[in-house]
């Protein structure tokens, strides 16, 4: 067992303690509802709480995309997600307000004036931008470790861009595909070299950013232009299918039609 999976265990054990104390708390104010976004469904349950750690017993408050489709679900914002599934991988409890960013309310632009989610609560101050957040949390939560060294932090970055590029581009022969093969391509011969996470045999916070913006990228260059991986990038293809099936991702993924409608307005602009 490596000082990590160590770690993990006993932050799982030290969860599932606290879990009961907690829980004894919650049920007193409120039903407890389990861990899972598809059990929100009736208004004003807009709350979850997932296992507590002794590092931080009281939730994370964490403002996030509301769902487009439907009521008290999440939405399809992948810097949300990277926030959230750090939180999941820290085991960190925490409490989700769910935004409608088409209609947003006063109390969330009192929170952040600049109208961008996400933002959390940590010590009292609200702290938007997913990559500050992270950095925070990791700072203020150390274990499990998801520190990504810095020479590999930027791995996987120009995947964004370049799967925005080919999205948007009208044109089959301008370059956009090629060019993001090639950041797709980069990515594999990574993996292969140094996988199966990007900081080698342990999940880390560059895989926690860079699988949502996966996700979104599979689900909307195969709705919009018929794409997908291709086999012949087989390392990232493993890397994909076992981030998504992680389940800090699955707790925290976004409904398939939401990052189909949220894309919509890049394709046809
Ligand atoms: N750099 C920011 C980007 C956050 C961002 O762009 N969030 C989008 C949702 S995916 C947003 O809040 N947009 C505001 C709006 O749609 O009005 C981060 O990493 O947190």
């Amino acid at each position: 067992m490596s000082t990590v999976e160590i770690t993990r265990a006993a932050c799982a054990l030290s969860s599932t303690i606290k879990h009961l104390s907690c829980n004894r708390r919650f049920h007193r104010k409120r039903t407890f509802i389990p861990h899972n976004f598809s059990d929100f469904r009736r208004p004003g349950r807009i709350r979850t709480f997932t296992v507590c750690m002794s590092s931080a017993s009281n939730p994370l408050e964490v403002c996030v995309k509301a769902s487009v489709s439907t009521p008290n679900k999440l939405g399809d914002c992948p810097f949300c997600q990277r926030v959230l599934m750090t939180l999941e991988e820290k085991y960190l409890p925490y409490d989700v307000k769910l935004v409608d960013l088409t209609d947003k309310p006063e109390w969330f632009l009192k929170i952040n004036p600049e109208g961008k989610v996400p933002v959390i609560k940590l010590d009292g101050k609200w702290v938007a931008d997913s990559d500050i957040i992270t950095q925070s949390l990791e700072e203020k939560y150390p274990n499990p470790p998801l520190l990504t060294p810095p020479e590999k932090a930027s791995v996987g970055s120009k995947v964004l861009p370049a799967f925005i590029g080919f999205l948007k581009s009208k044109d089959p022969s301008d370059g956009t595909e090629q060019a993001l093969l090639n950041e797709l391509s980069f990515l594999n011969d990574y993996i292969k070299e140094n996988g199966p996470f990007v900081n080698g045999k342990e999940v880390s916070a560059a895989d926690l950013s860079l699988s949502p913006k996966l996700h979104h990228m599979e689900i909307a260059l195969s709705h919009y232009k018929n794409w997908s991986v291709p086999d012949s990038l087989p390392y990232l293809k493993t890397y994909m299918k076992s981030m998504f099936l992680r389940d800090s991702f699955v707790k925290t993924c976004a409904a398939r039609e939401d990052v189909v409608t949220g894309w919509r307005p890049k394709v046809f602009a």
